[in-house]
């Protein structure tokens, strides 16, 4: 039996809403318990430092040491990563940190610089923008330690001139793992620790004797990771909340079906509640896919994640055209988005909330997990109608300029005194007219 039904729907039915809600919409809700045990370990942090962040690395991580100290990777030993991994392994490692460096660098140029302005009376106008002072990154350790997410994150944060990166990775019984030590050598990582959980977000939020006070906390992690992240949000900035992964491929019927089907395993192996999602007007192909998805899952090593995860949040969507899939494609705004046609250049216009969208039959999503350069975190559960993917924009803030020139002063003067004794400030009112000459 195919782990995943191909359902029929079109925005054109009326039964579009109930349809669309049953098959693909996906409340992410917060579990009470795991927030009451977050909102502990984050108090207990702050009032303890180390010593709280020791007893719980021993804890959840069984992993003992005498101080925070111990835990953390000394420069010497993150160089050395590099030295024990394969030299396949290493030229992989530095090919994608190039490619997402070029990339990193570009968006620095076009959106990352500061700008400015003079009016007509000489007042300058702009905006400054500078990088945070020290961010802190969180990498998920055990099932799912990306070395690749390590790159993703240290990159943009490196290219946009932050002064300290701060590495924390979860280290379970204090096995460390080469690669994502090696990434974090070769992306730039200031700081390791060999830390996770709540109480390392904790610990870089409110920072302890050991573990310096980050600005910003960036990084995907488990429920507790999520949980904490969100409850330091306003002490420290953070990125986003990350949920499970998402594959949306949009196809006209050109690409190999087996393509198609080894493209949507490839979310679907990361975790049972990912989502992968077929939309096709073509019913021969989408039969056509769903019967390679039943030849090539046997051979999956991660099979039994992938077949959980089309089970329950997988669909195969026979629509009625390519449009009306783009609008669907729209509506779910994934995390990634294939448009696998021989046309992409005719849907793309179309499509405007997705993480990121992968062009054209030989652009498979993995290629842009690992080194075509774009960031693979972005924005997941729908939240892509409104945010962006990780960027050299996340680790800078800006900050108005304004020099008012002796004329400038002359003309806003009146303008402003005006509005602020309409407000009732008169201090307002009075600073902006001690400047006004006298005439
Ligand atoms: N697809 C994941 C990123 C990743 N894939 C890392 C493989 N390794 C983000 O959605
Ligand atoms: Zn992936």
């Amino acid at each position: 039996m195919s782990p995943v039904a191909i359902t029929r729907l079109s925005t054109a039915d009326a039964g579009f809403e109930a349809g669309f809600q049953r098959v693909l919409h996906w409340s992410a809700e917060t579990d009470a318990e795991i927030e009451n045990r977050v909102a502990a370990i984050l108090d207990d942090v702050r009032q303890r430092g180390d010593a709280a962040v020791l007893e719980y690395t021993a804890r959840f991580d069984r992993l003992q040491a005498a101080s925070v100290a111990a835990l953390e990777i000394s420069a010497d030993e993150l160089r050395g990563a590099l030295a024990a991994i394969t030299p396949a392994q290493r030229s992989a490692l530095e090919a994608a940190a190039e490619r997402v460096r070029d990339y990193h660098q570009r968006q620095l140029q076009a959106c990352g610089q500061s700008w400015s302005y003079r009016d007509a009376d000489g007042t300058l106008l702009g905006q400054k923008v500078t990088p945070l002072d020290r961010v802190g990154i969180y990498v998920p350790g055990g099932k799912a330690a990306y070395p690749s997410s390590v790159l993703m994150n240290a990159i943009p944060a490196q290219v946009a001139g932050v002064g300290e990166i701060v590495m924390v990775v979860p280290t379970p019984g204090g096995e460390r793992n080469a690669l994502v030590l090696a990434a974090a050598s070769v992306a730039g990582a200031h700081r390791v620790f060999t830390i996770g959980g709540a109480q390392a977000v904790a610990a870089l939020a409110y920072g302890t004797a050991t573990v310096p006070r980050v600005d910003k906390i960036t990084g995907p992690g488990n429920a507790y990771v999520a949980s904490a992240k969100r409850r330091v949000f306003g002490q420290v900035g953070i990125d986003m909340i990350a949920g499970p992964s998402e594959i949306l491929v949009l196809a006209d019927g050109t690409t190999p079906a087996d393509w198609v089907a080894m493209d949507l395993f490839s979310q679907a192996e990361h975790d049972e509640l990912a989502q992968s999602i077929l939309l096709s007007p073509d019913a021969g192909y989408i039969a056509a896919v769903q019967a390679e998805i039943e030849r090539l899952l046997p051979a999956m090593p991660r099979q039994a994640t992938i077949r959980a995860s089309l089970e329950g949040r997988g669909a195969l969507i026979h629509t009625r055209s390519m449009e009306e899939a783009c609008e669907i494609a729209n509506r779910v705004a994934p995390e990634h988005l294939e448009v696998s046609s021989a046309e992409p250049g005719r849907w793309e216009p179309l499509l405007r909330h997705a993480g990121a969208i992968f062009l054209g039959a030989f652009t498979s999503e993995s290629l842009g997990d690992y080194c075509a350069g774009p960031n693979h975190v972005l924005p997941t559960s729908g939240t892509a109608r409104f945010s962006s993917p990780l960027g050299v924009y996340d680790f800078q803030k800006r900050s108005s300029l304004i020099e008012v020139s002796e004329a400038g002063a002359q003309v806003l003067g009146p303008i402003a005194a005006e509005l602020a004794y309409g407000e009732g400030l008169q201090a307002h009112a009075q600073a902006a007219e001690f400047r006004l000459k006298p005439r």
